[in-house]
């Protein structure tokens, strides 16, 4: 059976269900060795909650990565989430170009920003070394926003299928492979996803449940992560992923009391069940 060993880099925001307090979870339910590396240590995500505490960790990558290579330790994909600085994203590339297997994968989720504006902690200087992280990946999950900031295209909140089409054409031209863009709804109770591979687009639309559920793109891209490396398609990866994700938001739906992320345990079991496990 098939055991990949993935690295995935994120921070840890010790209390709100995202970032690698999710993405563990969720790649350990689909089967995978899940190695992690700490962008930051933050008491809180940045996300609503007031006061958060926040450790870069920044300084403790290449000497962290330095020790793995000394050891021949090298994984089958690395996947990246909300990184600790800007300083910290070269570290991250040179891991990408040091640490993996041949013919390993990189997956960058540039999680920076939503509703058209980047998250407190990042500025321009972010998104530019970001850009250079993105668009060397095998695959990038932005949402629109996202995607906006990675091209310079102007974000909007109501938009048709021929923005969306020029903003993939951004995103290629600038040197994207594979793009997953998340968010993407022509209707109000509708959302979905548009996958481009090797020049073809298709798009999986699902009913959009509730507006701004905080952690949702963290258990979209590591949902994703885990059928991909499961064998599926980039596009039925996608698909399971979505599937997955409207059902933590159902689970959590109705509990105001859990505004700050999703109840993604609750859904592990019909997880594994759709990768087929
Ligand atoms: O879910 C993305 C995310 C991850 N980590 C931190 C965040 C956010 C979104 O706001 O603040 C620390």
């Amino acid at each position: 059976m098939k055991y990949p060993k993935i690295l995935t880099i994120q921070d840890i925001s010790c209390v709100g269900q995202c970032s690698l307090t999710v993405a563990l979870p969720i790649l350990s339910a689909a089967g995978i060795e899940t190695c992690i590396l700490p962008s930051a240590v933050l008491s809180t995500h940045t996300a609503g909650f007031s006061g958060f505490t926040v450790r870069d960790l920044t300084e403790d990558i290449p000497a962290i990565a330095a020790h793995w290579r000394k050891e021949k330790i090298a994984f089958d994909a690395v996947y990246t989430g909300y990184l600790g600085s800007t300083e910290q994203i070269a570290y991250v590339q040179d891991i990408f170009d040091t640490l993996q297997k041949p013919g390993a994968l990189t997956i960058v989720d540039p999680a920076m920003a939503d509703n058209g504006k980047l998250y407190p902690a990042f500025d321009q200087a972010y998104v530019e070394a970001m850009k250079t992280l993105a668009f060397g990946a095998d695959v990038i999950l932005p949402n629109i926003t996202e995607a906006c900031f990675l091209t310079g295209m102007e974000y909007r909140e109501s938009y048709d299928e021929s923005y969306i089409a020029a903003l993939l054409d951004r995103l290629t031209a600038a040197g994207a492979k594979t793009i997953v863009l998340t968010g993407v709804g022509y209707a109000p109770d509708k959302t979905g996803v548009v996958v481009r591979e090797s020049g073809v687009t298709r798009y999986y639309e699902h009913k959009k449940i509730a507006k701004g559920c905080h952690g949702t793109g963290d258990v979209y891209a590591s949902a994703f992560v885990g059928a991909l490396e499961n064998g599926f398609s980039s596009y039925d990866a996608a698909v399971l992923a979505a599937d997955y994700t409207v059902r933590c938001i159902e689970l959590t739906q109705g509990d105001p009391e859990h505004w700050y992320g999703v109840k993604f345990e609750l859904a592990l079991p019909e997880f594994i069940r759709m990768l087929g496990k």
